[in-house]
């Protein structure tokens, strides 16, 4: 298994590389949305109004830009595993079956050429509505350390998603009007014909598309479904699509937040046949509809009984922090991330050392 670092499109700069590199990461995942309006991803915490605003619609990442980020990474020594998640302005019609629908999907097949093109072995993808929503902040970590709070009685889980939003993101001015309600099986045939068209791109190229479960997990959110709220439905995702180059990108922190979750059970199965592209190596308090994300060492899941199951499973793919409690310094993310890379590379150094 391998250690890495997630940096979002302006973080990742010469001085976080270094960073990374410093904390004993040897890979990036890069997020590339672009995001026009709104508060920083890395730091924002409360989110009920959206990340911010992206209108990126014509502006697809090209080869050449895909190809210097890679470079640029190699550059300091470290490696681009993934790119983690489309920008909703290039797929928003895909998720709601609308009018550009099959524009975009043209799109979407183009940009993960590229991604192949360019020498980068994972995608990450996140097929929802609502997106990531519903997140509160609060001192209530460890120390008072500012974290993640996800708790139903103190937001209205059925606000609708205004036209013009999608992924918790804006790519259209907003009209008043809110998108329909639809089923389960009508959000379900939209993933399958966006797999239908993905995969026998992403085999051609050899990338792997890999899918986050649905963060918070709850089966409905603002009023409509979400797809992997728990491990039957998340499951089903991979028995239904046997392609290699259909995966997951799994998220320790989801999959626990979940109620009918064994998270140990799902690491094992799905690392032991090479069905996981990279991890979001996390830890929580709780599961829905009330948890808090918690430091990795303090929550309820045993990560070094996990690391073992990867270890014994020779998994080779890369773990990332994800995110994690901010810290009291002047630097809350980057404290926050050198304590997770620090507690990881420590447990797997001992781990390899018996
Ligand atoms: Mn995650």
């Amino acid at each position: 298994m391998k250690l890495g670092l997630g940096l979002y499109s302006e973080s990742l700069t010469d001085e976080n590389l270094r960073f990374a590199n410093q904390c004993g990461a040897t890979h990036i995942v890069a997020q590339l949305v672009n995001y026009i309006k709104g508060s920083n991803p890395k730091v924002a915490r409360g989110n009920l109004d959206g990340w911010g605003e992206t209108y990126n619609q014509d502006k697809l990442w090209t080869l050449d830009q895909l190809v210097s980020l890679r470079k640029k990474i190699e550059g300091h020594g470290l490696k681009l595993e993934a790119i983690e998640n489309f920008d909703p302005s290039h797929w928003y019609d895909i998720l709601l079956d609308g009018p550009l629908k099959v524009k975009q999907t043209e799109n979407l097949k183009q940009l993960i050429r590229n991604v192949g093109k360019a020498g980068i072995p994972v995608m990450g993808y996140y097929f929802s509505l609502a997106g990531v929503w519903g997140w509160t902040t609060a001192p209530v970590g460890r120390g008072q350390s500012n974290s993640i709070l996800f708790d139903t009685n103190q937001i209205d889980v059925n606000a609708e998603i205004p036209e013009g939003m999608v992924w918790n993101m804006t790519y259209a001015p907003k009209n008043g009007k809110f998108i329909p309600k639809i089923t389960r099986e009508e959000l379900w045939s939209r993933l399958d014909y966006f797999l239908q068209n993905m995969l026998p791109i992403a085999e051609e190229e050899g990338v792997k598309l890999v899918a986050h479960p649905d963060d918070p997990p709850l089966p409905t959110l603002r009023n409509n479904p979400r797809l992997f709220y728990n491990t039957t439905e998340y499951e089903k995702l991979l028995t239904k699509y046997p392609s290699e180059a259909n995966g997951y990108e799994f998220c320790m922190g989801t999959v626990q937040e979940m109620q009918d979750s064994d998270v140990y059970q799902m690491l094992d199965k799905y690392s032991a046949n090479n069905r996981i592209g990279y991890i979001h190596f996390r830890n929580v308090v709780g599961k829905v509809p009330h948890y808090r994300e918690a430091f990795v060492d303090e929550g309820d899941i045993d990560m070094v009984k996990a690391l073992k199951i990867l270890k014994k499973n020779n998994y080779e793919g890369v773990l990332i922090p994800d995110h994690t409690p901010e810290m009291s310094c002047d630097a809350p993310w980057h404290a926050g991330m050198a304590f997770a890379l620090g507690y990881m590379k420590g447990a797997i150094q001992s781990l390899n050392s018996f």
